[in-house]
């Protein structure tokens, strides 16, 4: 069980300007913010962050979407990071979120689901390290 996570706000979340509402939910969740920034992915980028849904019929929309408009990204440190943050975000089909997470109060559909959250130990460190070199962390 390691202690850090990885999170974007999505396109739609920032566009929609819920960072602030969203960054402040995750706090005082009891995360602590190690790294951050805000970057607009090129469409090469964000189709090498999802290379693994390569395959799959939403790839294009998908790479589309996540670089459409800036994101925030950062990593996020806590006991039991992974699996509390999966919890704090709620399921990837908005509709099928529980009550208070913020996939239910911010998403609009599974495909502009507002928030990513890494889903092992081992992807939170290769997608932290996509986005932030060890200088950058706090
Ligand atoms: P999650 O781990 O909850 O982010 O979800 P997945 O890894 O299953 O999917 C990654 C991203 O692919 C989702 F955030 C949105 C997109 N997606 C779709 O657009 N359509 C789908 O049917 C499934 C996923």
């Amino acid at each position: 069980m390691s202690n850090r996570t990885f999170t974007m706000i999505k396109p739609d979340a920032f566009s929609k300007g819920h960072s602030g509402a969203i960054l402040d939910r995750i706090i005082q969740a009891g995360f602590r913010i190690v790294a951050m920034k805000m970057i607009k992915l090129s469409p090469e980028k964000a189709g090498e962050f999802y290379a693994v849904h390569k395959a799959r019929p939403f790839f294009g929309e998908l790479v589309e979407f996540m670089s459409s408009g800036p994101i925030v990204a950062a990593v996020l440190e806590k006991k039991n990071a992974v699996a509390d943050f999966r919890l704090l975000i709620g399921a990837t089909d908005p509709a099928k979120a529980d009550a208070g997470t913020i996939r239910k109060l911010y998403a609009a559909s599974v495909g502009e689901n507002a928030i990513h959250g890494s889903d092992s130990d081992e992807n939170a460190i290769i997608e932290s390290d996509f986005f932030f070199s060890g200088l950058e962390r706090f």
